[in-house]
């Protein structure tokens, strides 16, 4: 059922999506394995839209999708919940609108037991630094996915730096491009590459 799930995204097939998601859960299919699937599907999304096979219309219909899709899912996920195990603030930084990859950390970390603020996209540094605040949250979680987010990251960093709160704040980066040498040049605490690595760290930074 995961396999058709991510083949419906991949070829962009709203109504088939959705109709496999409805079945899934209906037969009590495990929500996180499909929000995996999901992820699954946009990640062959991207790759075609690369490779030239898709373009625009099919990148907007396939996030649309996504969104909807975890949507259905979502109310599942919160049944199996316990008491929140920390607060953690997401966002795509300034200048990046990228936001299905952020969006999967922010489901994943919700179903791990986090309570998450998603600050959505073009998120100014100030932002994050005043939800942080303003939520008690410990965790900030950084997304972007072009090299121009590199410096949005650094100066979200800043920010936190300029207000005197960031010693109570860890502060994690993940999207595409990201690796040991953006996190040298950002100064934030540690990356990602995927959702699960998003939900180790939160593990191990409010634990
Ligand atoms: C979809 C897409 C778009 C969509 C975005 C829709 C949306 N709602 O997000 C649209 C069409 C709007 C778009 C616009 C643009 N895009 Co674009 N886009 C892509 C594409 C094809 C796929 C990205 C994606 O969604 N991947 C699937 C998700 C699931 O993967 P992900 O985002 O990497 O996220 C995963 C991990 O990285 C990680 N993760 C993500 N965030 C975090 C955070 C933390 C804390 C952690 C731990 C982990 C983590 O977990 C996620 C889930 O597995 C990529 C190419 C690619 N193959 O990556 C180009 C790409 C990112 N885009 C690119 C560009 C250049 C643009 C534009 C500038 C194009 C233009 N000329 O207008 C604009 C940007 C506008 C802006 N200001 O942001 C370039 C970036 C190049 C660069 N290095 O800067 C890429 C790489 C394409 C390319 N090869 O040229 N894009």
């Amino acid at each position: 059922m995961s396999d058709s799930i991510a083949g419906f995204i991949s070829d962009v097939d709203e109504d088939g999506a959705l109709a496999e998601v409805r079945k899934a859960l209906d037969a009590g299919a495990d929500p996180l394995g499909l929000v995996e699937a999901l992820r699954a599907g946009m990640s062959t999304v991207g790759n075609r839209f690369e490779a030239r096979e898709y373009f625009l219309p099919d990148l907007i219909l396939s996030a649309e999708i996504f969104n909807q899709s975890v949507a259905l899912i979502e109310p599942h996920l919160k049944g199996t919940g316990g008491p929140s195990k920390g607060s953690v603030v997401i966002g795509t930084v300034q200048g990046d609108v990228h936001d299905i990859g952020k969006n999967i950390v922010a489901t994943m970390l919700r179903c791990a037991g986090y309570e998450v603020r998603d600050l959505g996209i073009d998120v100014a540094p100030g932002s994050f630094v005043d939800t942080a605040k303003e939520t008690g949250a410990s965790l900030v979680a950084l997304s972007g996915l072009l090299t121009v987010a590199f410096d949005s990251m650094k100066d979200t960093v800043a920010a936190f730096v300029e207000a005197g709160t960031r010693d109570s704040v860890k502060i994690i980066i993940g999207g595409g491009p990201v690796n040991e040498t953006v996190l040298e040049y950002c100064g934030a605490d540690a990356y990602g590459k995927d959702p699960s690595e998003a939900v180790a760290l939160a593990e191990r930074f409010l634990a």
